[in-house]
């Protein structure tokens, strides 16, 4: 299951007591003090994993510890250190403090694989006797606690990595086309709402290059008020760099369907506007050789009288125009 929101509760470890102890040997009536310092509580740490691909396991642990420091001992020594407790998660998560209040604080965004970063430090350990020796006092009777933690509300947000997000109406073939442009196989079928979750694919272009595509669920009018499957996928396609609107070419009228979902975009994030976006119109292998000659560049000069854009045709199945696809989406990227 894609589970891309979960609360959980941490607390990172208690730092150990220092202790109050004197050296008791043989022959020497009143040893000195050798009370050591407490360990360190484990931190809680984020580490980013490229293999974990949503927050499901976050759905059903609630609280998460770091362990305790261990205190002190007698000869100087020191108490073990707590172990970390270390959250796996996938790249695109978003880490979020609660306040009591309800405020959300970023605390982190975790980006690669392989990175770890400190989410909750764990306590100091307290000082044993040994660090209150002075000169007045050779046998002080003084050790200090470690320094308790409190327990910390985070929610984790997971935002899709992608290079380029699909947008389109439900059917209008957007799993289809990253099931052919990548070796990702997501659900395709002839109703709507098919796809129910994200899914990423990755993109070859020439021998060397590549790019990652994600295929969200579609989006109705009226998404940004719940319709549909509403919008909340679309922070899915939030960081991609690059948008590619898919339409198919039965559309009624192709350029109010943009515009549809060009609204629904900018209710969700006005940043939406801003980014680098391709229009296709798909499946036009589903049309006559005559219709492809004669509807195909009325369609397009429409879209360039009406808006000033420049579509590209192109056929998933019939694999028509999806290497230019492709590599006009690349040059894209790479222009930003
Ligand atoms: N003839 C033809 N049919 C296509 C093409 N691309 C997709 N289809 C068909 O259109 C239907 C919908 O395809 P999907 O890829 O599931 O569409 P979608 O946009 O992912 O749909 P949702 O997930 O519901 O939003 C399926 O029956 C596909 O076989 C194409 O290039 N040519
Ligand atoms: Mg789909």
């Amino acid at each position: 299951m894609f589970i891309d929101q979960a609360s959980i509760r941490i607390k990172a470890g208690n730092g150990g007591d220092g202790v109050i102890s004197f050296r008791r040997e043989k022959f020497i009536p009143k040893g000195g003090p050798d009370g050591g310092d407490g360990g360190r509580g484990g931190d809680i740490i984020a580490l980013g994993d490229e293999n974990v691909n949503t927050l499901l396991d976050y759905r059903y642990q609630r609280l998460i510890k770091a362990d305790n420091g261990k205190q002190g001992g007698g000869a100087r020594k020191t108490g073990a250190s707590g172990d970390p407790a270390v959250l796996r998660l996938p790249l695109g998560t978003e880490i979020f403090e609660v306040k009591e209040d309800g405020k959300r604080v970023k605390l982190a965004d975790v980006t690669k694989h392989g990175e770890e970063i400190v989410i909750a430090k764990g306590g100091g350990g307290g000082k044993g006797n040994i660090n209150f020796t002075n000169s007045v006092n050779q046998a002080p009777r003084k050790a200090t606690p470690g320094k308790l933690t409190h327990e910390i509300q985070l929610e984790l947000v997971l935002k899709l990595m992608a290079d380029v997000g699909l947008v389109g109406f439900p059917n209008a073939g957007k799993s289809t086309l990253l099931s052919v442009l990548s070796s990702a196989r997501p659900k395709i079928a002839n109703y709507e709402f098919t796809t129910l979750e994200p899914m990423l694919g990755v993109v070859k272009v020439g021998e060397y290059q590549s790019f990652v595509m994600a295929d969200i669920p579609g989006i109705i009018e009226g998404a940004h008020m719940g319709k549909g499957l509403g919008l909340q996928f679309l922070k899915h396609i939030q960081r991609t760099s690059v948008l590619l609107f898919l339409i198919d070419v039965h559309t009624e009228n192709p350029i109010d369907a943009y515009r549809t979902l060009r609204a629904e975009l900018h209710l969700y994030d006005t940043f939406m506007d801003k980014k680098p976006y391709l229009i296709a119109v798909s499946k036009i292998d589903t049309l006559t050789e005559e219709e492809q000659e004669t509807l195909l560049p009325e369609l397009k000069e429409l879209f360039r009288r009406e808006l000033g854009e420049e579509v590209v045709a192109i056929s998933a199945i019939g694999q028509q125009n999806i290497d230019e696809l492709k590599y006009r989406l690349y040059r894209i990227l790479k222009e930003g």
